[in-house]
């Protein structure tokens, strides 16, 4: 069976959707439940209508695209990914494991195949943090991994709850009802640009994700004295944001000292009051990131960085409050899944090598409900979360074959 992907419309989607944007071309900006998501998200439902895909949405606002399967009974094959988007970030990221899943299905569906367990399309509800702080909102809700209570209470930079929020973008409903059972999907594929440097510096085409890095994120209060930046001389200050800055160093100190080239720290968010050029720090809020592939490894650090805060707070005479957001568990991608997406690359002779997966992904939490995996194509430079973000249309075609190759064998009936 030959699968033609239709490379030209592929690539006039992801322009149209780049477009749902609040920033400047190239950069893309779709904060979830911004006016831009919604347009966004009204026209992918209008496209996958076109293709014939039965549309759900759940009360959070995940939205699924059913192709109904000779045996739709069975627990259905999912594929999918987000569309939101970070501040000044790409057009790929997300996207290309949404339009690109869907463009498998349309390349199934004009090469005649017909699948006997429904392939069903997933665009996450909010897999940035950007918004409500916390990563994987949507697919943590489907998996269980956040109970609707934690999720109706998130706030935004507004103060406005998740609660609100979702309501006003007219997703009602209970959110105990986002729960999917554990038998929902026999198998689960992410097609995501890698988002790193590895496949395109050795000239590999696609890569086979065996496992997802362990993410954790936390936020600092550092609480200081404030005053006046001339008349307060320097001997005796608590300057919060003299002590946050010896906290960033040593986050970054920490990550690089385990040795491990999977510990990754970063500091992305440092905000300051009163934010005066001539007033002294009084209070400094840091949101921090740290990775790794192994959870052991990245605890040591999270501990590591704890104590350092006692340390600076202690000698700088500053009040340091700690509030862990998330600390994931390492995602393993099941062997089944890695071995149909094999057989895949090999029958369209596309080259491929396993590898894991630095970012997170909504399929991080697909795989407490699913068997799964993901599949990276490369994205120049390595370059993500920025304006320059790139693939090609031959490396996301190739993807998207491989993609549907994959749908198309593990949609076959088997066991139930
Ligand atoms: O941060 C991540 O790993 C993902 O891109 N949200
Ligand atoms: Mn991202
Ligand atoms: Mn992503």
């Amino acid at each position: 069976m030959i699968f033609e992907v239709d490379q030209k419309r592929l690539d006039g989607e992801i322009e149209t959707l780049a477009a749902f944007s609040d920033a400047e071309a190239p950069a893309v900006t779709r904060v979830v439940f911004s006016k831009q998501d919604a347009k966004a998200r009204a026209w992918l439902k209008e496209r996958c209508r076109e293709a014939g895909l039965a549309i759900r949405e759940d009360a959070v606002g995940n939205t699924f695209a059913r192709w109904a399967g000779t045996r739709a009974e069975l627990p259905a094959v999912g594929t999918g990914s987000h569309v939101d988007a970070i501040p000044h970030a790409g057009k790929y990221d997300g996207v290309v494991g949404v339009l690109g899943g869907f463009e498998a299905i349309r390349t199934l569906q004009r090469s005649g195949f017909q699948p006997e367990r429904s392939i069903e399309l997933v665009i996450f509800t909010s897999e940035e943090p950007t918004r409500f702080g916390i990563g994987c909102l949507g697919s943590r809700l489907m998996s269980g991994t956040l109970s609707p209570s934690e999720a109706a209470g998130l706030r935004d930079a507004e103060g406005d709850t998740l609660e609100a929020v979702r309501r006003g973008a007219g997703f009602s409903g209970s959110l105990d009802e986002v729960r999917l059972p554990g038998d929902y999907y026999s198998a689960w594929v992410e097609l995501h640009i890698e988002q790193g440097p590895i496949l395109e510096r050795e000239g590999v085409s696609l890569g086979l994700v065996t496992s997802i890095a362990a993410p954790a994120s936390f936020r600092i209060t550092i609480e200081g004295e404030g005053g006046h930046a001339g008349g307060r001389l320097m001997p005796g200050r608590r300057d919060a944001l003299c002590a946050a800055a010896e906290i960033i160093l040593a986050v970054e100190r920490f990550a690089l000292g385990t040795g491990a080239i999977d510990t990754v720290a970063t500091v992305g968010i440092c905000q300051v009051h009163p934010g005066a050029v001539n007033s002294i720090p009084s209070r400094v809020q840091l949101a921090v990131d740290l990775r790794d592939t192994d959870a052991a490894r990245r605890d040591t650090v999270l501990r590591e960085i704890e104590v350092a805060c006692g340390e600076v707070g202690e000698r700088r005479g500053v009040k340091i409050d700690w509030q862990m957001i998330n600390a994931d568990a390492p995602a393993q991608s099941s062997p089944e899944i890695l071995a149909a997406l094999t057989a895949a690359c090999e029958a369209e002779g596309i080259g491929f090598k396993r590898m894991v997966s630095r970012a997170y992904h909504d399929s991080s939490f697909m795989a407490q409900i699913a068997p799964i995996a993901m599949l990276f194509i490369p994205c120049r430079g390595g370059v993500s979360h920025r304006p320059d973000e790139y693939s090609s249309p031959e490396e996301i075609s190739r993807g998207v074959r491989v993609l549907a190759r994959t749908l198309a064998s593990l949609s076959a009936g088997g066991k139930s």
